[in-house]
């Protein structure tokens, strides 16, 4: 026995050798990002490598052959990040698999699939992560597993502050989602939110079928998106009072702690009234009536109604800016730019009733279309009824479906431009609170375009957006939580902070990177540079919070490209 030892041992060393030769490190090099989601077979491929250089690099499978070999393009150094940028296309690699990127000297990424309906977990989730926002009713095990929850917020009187216009007295407001990682419920972003994911279910109606989000309402027969956006629009028509104005947000007079909802003791008012909040009401329950009419004909009626009631409010009163109260200190969606919230308001009321007055609304107040203009809750819902009448052209005089049409080709092919000529490729140039949200809406605006001309390069520029989203950034984290393999573990979520579980709730798109760090006194930087001004702590509302109208555009474009790439 002896004598075989030594050749045994060699050979076990050499066995070993080899071994470590081939195989990658442990820990993927952060150098190098991509979507860590994955990517369809007929996806444009695309990842970066960072502050190294490289000439090729290759991709293995799982059984570690190489199935793939490209060289590294020079992207040069992008500004909002300090990094050297090279760039690694494999849009030719359309095998189903799982992969990883390896690069001689430097190491491995992060694993990642290509497959059909590769964004479909990412989709559920994201929808599903409404229902976890539900207030004023138990979330229960059989629909959210760990993550079960008892009620907070019943909200059954609400007590009308005395910036409502009202003195005395209090309102049943129950229902709706939490705002975002706080407590409140806000019309102004509630409305946005639910508008760009009806445009989803006008363009797609069976895009997220019945019985596959496993909600309460699941099994009757409706759209379960449906049944997520009427929980919070049965909450939004709520806040409508009796002369039609609509009340601006319902939430206590500062945030509470990180507690979980049933923990929550502050007493809830019914705060402001103005223009901004009714028109987006008029706007949204419009649209809502007028795609629910042969679905439930009571409901669309009643939401028409509303909105035409809220409409004759806002010219009655075209503008009342909301601030803040002096004794109220949480979120103000403040807006003083009206133009939009008419604009959306009177195309969804054109097209759910038809009547002349608010297409002569229309064609007196055309709003423009801007260059990189985003969606934001603030200035830009005119890109909702840009959508919805985009969508209904026929309905238009000739030459305002052309502007309308034109105007939207154009901006998005300015957006494919920026994505041309950034390292990272993608369009945007400034990281402010919710740059994730940014930078989904241009997507969803790119989503759009391809729906009114059929161009692929549409598709191409919405999933080089979504390769940032999901970690071809510069932070290199996946920003969809519970999804990648750089997770986000920490979001400024209160239920998540509170609930005692490691993993946060999942489906949350969190802020991203934000240049102006507002929450700077408690959170540590580690990097000055915009596009990495982000940090995965539970105290960084400024980067690492998430909300409703972040979630909606990732909504929007995932839905739409399950739809559309294979
Ligand atoms: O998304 C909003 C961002 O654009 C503003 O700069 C910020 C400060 O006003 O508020 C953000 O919205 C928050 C809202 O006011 C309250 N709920 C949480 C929202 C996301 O941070």
């Amino acid at each position: 026995m002896k004598r075989f030892q030594l050749p045994v041992v060699l050979l076990a060393i050499f066995l070993l050798i080899q071994c470590t030769k081939d195989y990658p490190p442990l820990n993927p090099s952060d150098n190098i990002k991509l979507n860590q989601v994955g990517y369809y077979p007929e996806s444009v491929k695309e990842f970066v490598l960072t502050d190294d250089s490289a000439g090729n690099f290759r991709i293995v499978n799982f059984q570690r052959e190489i199935v793939f070999e490209g060289a590294l393009i020079d992207r040069g150094v992008w500004d909002a990040s300090g990094e050297k940028v090279m760039m690694g296309v494999f849009t030719e690699l359309k095998t189903p698999g799982y992969y990883q990127i390896e690069i001689e000297n430097i190491g491995v990424s992060h694993g990642f699939e290509i497959k059909q309906k590769v964004y479909e977990g990412a989709l559920r989730a994201a929808i599903k992560s409404y229902y976890f926002q539900r207030a004023s009713m138990p979330i229960e095990e059989a629909y959210a597993g760990i993550y079960k929850r008892a009620e907070g917020h019943p909200d059954s009187a609400c007590t009308y502050h005395p910036s409502s216009g009202r003195k005395e007295g209090s309102l049943n407001s129950p229902g709706g989602w939490y705002d975002a990682g706080d407590y409140g419920k806000y019309v102004v972003n509630a409305a946005l939110s639910t508008g760009q994911m009806l445009d989803l279910l006008e363009l797609y109606p069976d895009a997220v079928p019945d019985e596959v989000l496993n909600l309460p309402e699941s099994g009757n027969q409706q759209s379960d998106l449906w049944d997520e956006l009427l929980y919070e629009l049965n909450w939004i028509r709520t806040m409508q009072d009796s002369d039609g104005g609509v009340y601006h947000k319902l939430t206590a007079k500062g945030f509470s702690g990180f507690i979980m909802p049933e923990d929550y003791d502050l007493e809830r008012f019914i705060i402001g009234k103005g223009t901004a909040a009714t028109l987006d009401f008029a706007a949204v329950m419009a649209q809502a009536g007028r795609l629910s009419t042969s679905a439930d004909p009571l409901w669309s009626a009643e939401a028409i109604i509303a909105a035409e009631k809220a409409w004759q409010w806002a010219l009655k009163n075209k503008n009342l800016p909301f601030t803040n109260p002096e004794d109220v200190s949480t979120g103000q969606y403040d807006d003083d730019i009206f133009s939009d919230d008419f604009y959306w308001a009177a195309a969804e009321l054109y097209l759910a009733t038809g009547q002349k007055k608010y297409l002569r609304y229309l064609e007196r107040n055309p709003e423009i279309y801007q260059h990189q203009l985003t969606n934001s809750w603030k200035f830009f819902v005119r890109n909702n009824g840009f959508h919805s009448l985009l969508k209904n052209r026929n309905k238009l005089p000739e030459d305002m479906a052309e502007y309308l049409l034109t105007g939207h080709l154009q901006l998005a092919d300015s957006i494919l431009a920026e994505i041309d000529k950034n390292p990272y490729r993608i369009a945007l140039d400034r990281f402010e609170w919710g740059s994730n949200s940014d930078i989904l809406n241009q997507a969803m605006l790119l989503c759009v375009a391809h729906s009114l001309s059929g161009e692929e390069k549409y598709l191409d520029g919405a999933e080089r957006i979504n390769d940032y989203i999901f970690g071809k950034n510069a932070t290199g984290y996946c920003f969809l939580t519970g999804f990648g393999s750089k997770r986000v573990m920490s979001p400024h979520h209160r239920p998540s902070g509170a609930d005692e579980i490691i993993e946060p709730i999942p489906g949350f798109i969190v802020g991203g990177p934000n240049k102006d760090r507002q929450d700077q006194s408690n959170v540590q930087y580690s990097s000055g540079y915009p596009a990495r001004s982000y940090e995965d702590q539970e105290a960084s509302f400024a980067s690492n919070e998430v909300c409703i109208n972040w979630n909606a555009p990732a909504v929007f474009v995932l839905a739409y490209l399950e739809q559309n790439r294979k």
